[in-house]
């Protein structure tokens, strides 16, 4: 009885971790101040973790920017939207991070990349497990700016600490 208590609560805590990772993650691009000329999109996308299934999803006003997509890093230092990979508008827009890479975006209104309306995420493989560490050696300090990413993992902690005590307690 006791054994299969404790098999029990590992088998859920892995379902759960599988199912997390199955999701994936929206990623607000530039938080709550969205997509705009004024946000510094290099601290904000060091802030965050990309994995292979996540989202991002850039929101701005309709008509005075836009996403583009760059496909190369001299594209993306020289804001040159002339071989733009893909280019959306209307407002709220959802590109999804399906294979590990960086990837380039900017905005096609003119004036606005040089303005610094540009962001240049990697997305790293996302291998199953929620102990796996960013390929970015600039993600492993949290700034006020990944609140709701430390709140996530805080109450997945609480949850793993609170079925291991559990366990514990099933197992004395
Ligand atoms: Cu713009």
């Amino acid at each position: 009885m006791q054994i299969s208590c404790r098999f029990l609560l590992v088998f859920i805590l892995a379902a759960i971790l599988i199912k997390k990772e199955a999701w994936g993650k929206q990623h607000v691009v530039g938080g709550s101040q969205g997509w705009d000329e004024s946000t510094d999109y290099d601290s904000w996308a060091a802030s965050q973790t990309f994995k292979v299934g996540d989202e991002l999803v850039f929101k701005y006003t309709p008509g005075l920017h836009s996403v583009v997509e760059l496909g190369s890093e001299s594209s993306y230092k020289n804001c040159d939207i002339s071989s733009a990979l893909d280019s959306l508008n209307g407002g709220s827009n959802t590109v999804k991070l399906n294979k590990p890479g960086t990837r380039y975006f900017t905005c096609g209104t003119s004036g606005h990349c040089g303005q610094g309306m540009k962001l240049k995420i990697t997305t790293v493989a996302g291998n199953g497990t929620a102990t796996s560490t960013p390929a970015s050696p600039s993600s492993t300090t949290s700034t006020s700016a990944a609140v709701p990413t430390n709140y996530e993992s805080f109450g997945l902690f609480a949850l793993v600490a609170t079925l291991l005590v559990t366990s514990m307690i099933f197992n004395a």
